[in-house]
């Protein structure tokens, strides 16, 4: 507990005044000079990465690393991969190739389109990414899109409970899929609430607050979610409790939120959340620690996997100073990486058994080595996310890019590439590397790694 309120002292002390200009994170950046090779590697992976996408798929959301084509997720172009990517290249001192992303994104980044869109990953992705860099280099022009942006997204509220839709069309505003999940409602957070913070307009926050309060309501009598909630009836239709894909940032960002806002029904929240957690979901096994699957209503254990986005909790506990959790189960995260040479996205902790063997180039693994890193110094981390980091390049890296991992067991690539592999995975490894070459005190990153600065109103 004493690790969070030093750190909520110090997002205090670098806040930034409402009526003034951001304050930006001291950078200090570009010179690798006397950086160990693992920083200079890392840069080069974004080099790799980013240049392909600009030989390939230099307009597109994302690039197709094998085919060497451009992707895009809805019929027009969002610009992801150079929205996600901005800011690590400015973090990485790649003054050319970030000016280039912000040439193409002021260009031809328009969201007045009548194109029905995914609130979740808009939100992570493009909403974050647009707060971040207005933070980082003051231009309003971030700002003003990220403003467009949230107005388009607001009616994605308009459902009975408050909760949002999972999809919502930017220009007409009609919504469609009520089945939404935990993650996918509570991760807006940081990001609507940010938004408020820097217009002064509250209507971002209290709705994206009501509908985390709407989630947290309706929790079991254990306190714990499930998998999938109906927004218009308010009802449960999955009650799987787990930490992983459409629960794992619901937790991330009750705890986030509390830092970046000093909200305490953030903090309320997350700490209620945590000791359930810890009571039903946690499983020590002859292998270590572990988060499998329970009912939410009986606590009692369904299932025993676990994979690559799981992995994103031993952050989030450093992060709220259970160093000896969070160390335990980063120590499980890596035995699962070193048992496949790479990560899959779900196996039985139990049996070994593989349930999805592929691995999309996710983050969650170094970033939890860059917070145990960061925050007790022990180069035990930083070695294991040295580690991971070559796993990565040994497989994934091809002459176009990196491809996802369609089968960590036989090591057969697929034709894409996620936006996150430049937001977060390269942004961890890197800030890994040299920690001491990135001012980022006080700054809480959200699920994509786009740097916040609280804003003290
Ligand atoms: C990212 O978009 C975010 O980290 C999200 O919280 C989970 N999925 C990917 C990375 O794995």
């Amino acid at each position: 507990m004493r690790m969070v309120w030093c750190l909520f002292a110090m997002l205090l002390l670098t806040g930034c005044g409402g009526d003034k200009p951001p304050e930006r994170p001291a950078l200090a950046v570009g010179d690798l000079t006397d950086a160990p090779a693992f920083a200079t590697e890392v840069v080069d992976a974004m080099r790799h990465a980013w240049s392909a996408y600009e030989t390939h798929a230099w307009g597109h959301d994302a690039l197709r690393p094998l085919s060497r084509t451009g992707h895009d997720w809805y019929d027009t172009s969002l610009l992801m991969t150079p929205l996600d990517a901005y800011d690590t290249l400015v973090i990485m001192g790649l003054d050319e190739e970030a000016a280039r992303a912000k040439a193409l994104i002021f260009e031809r980044l328009t969201f007045d389109l009548d194109m029905t869109v995914q609130v979740f990953e808009v939100t992570i992705r493009h909403l974050g990414a647009l707060l971040a860099a207005h933070q980082l280099d003051g231009d309003q022009r971030w700002l003003d899109l990220a403003i467009d942006l949230g107005d388009r997204m607001l009616p994605a509220y308009d459902s009975p409970t408050g909760m949002p839709y999972v999809r919502v069309n930017l220009k007409t505003g009609a919504v469609e899929w009520p089945a939404n999940n935990p993650a996918e409602i509570g991760t807006l957070m940081l990001e609507f609430g940010q938004l408020s913070k820097l217009t002064g307009d509250p209507r971002y926050y209290d709705a994206a607050k009501h509908a985390v309060t709407e989630v947290y309501a309706r929790r079991s009598s254990l306190g714990l979610v499930g998998t999938v909630i109906d927004v218009e009836s308010g009802e449960w239709t999955n009650p799987a409790s787990h930490v992983g894909g459409m629960i794992d940032s619901w937790y991330e960002y009750l705890l986030k939120a509390w830092l970046l806002f000093g909200d305490a029904g953030f903090h309320d929240m997350w700490t209620e959340s945590r000791a359930a957690l810890t009571t039903y979901l946690a499983h020590e096994t002859a292998d270590g620690l572990w988060y499998g699957i329970v009912d939410m209503d009986s606590g009692e254990r369904t299932d025993t996997t676990f994979g690559a986005l799981h992995a994103f909790l031993p952050a989030v506990l450093a992060l709220d100073g259970d160093l000896e959790r969070a160390a335990r189960l980063q120590n499980s995260v890596y035995s699962m990486w070193t048992r496949f040479d790479i990560e899959p996205e779900l196996f039985d902790y139990t049996t070994g058994e593989m349930r999805y063997a592929a691995y999309p180039l996710r983050p969650e693994a170094i970033e939890s080595c860059y917070y145990l890193f960061t925050l007790t110094g022990d180069e035990r981390w930083r070695g294991m996310g040295r580690d991971i980091f070559d796993r990565i390049v040994r497989f994934t890296r091809v002459k176009h890019g990196f491809a996802h991992v369609k089968n960590v067991q036989t090591k057969e690539l697929d034709d894409a590439m996620e936006s996150f592999f430049l937001a977060e995975t390269l942004k961890y490894a890197y800030m890994l590397a040299v920690p001491s070459r990135v001012n980022f005190d006080g700054v809480i990153f959200n699920t994509e790694a786009h740097p916040l600065l609280p804003v003290i109103d």
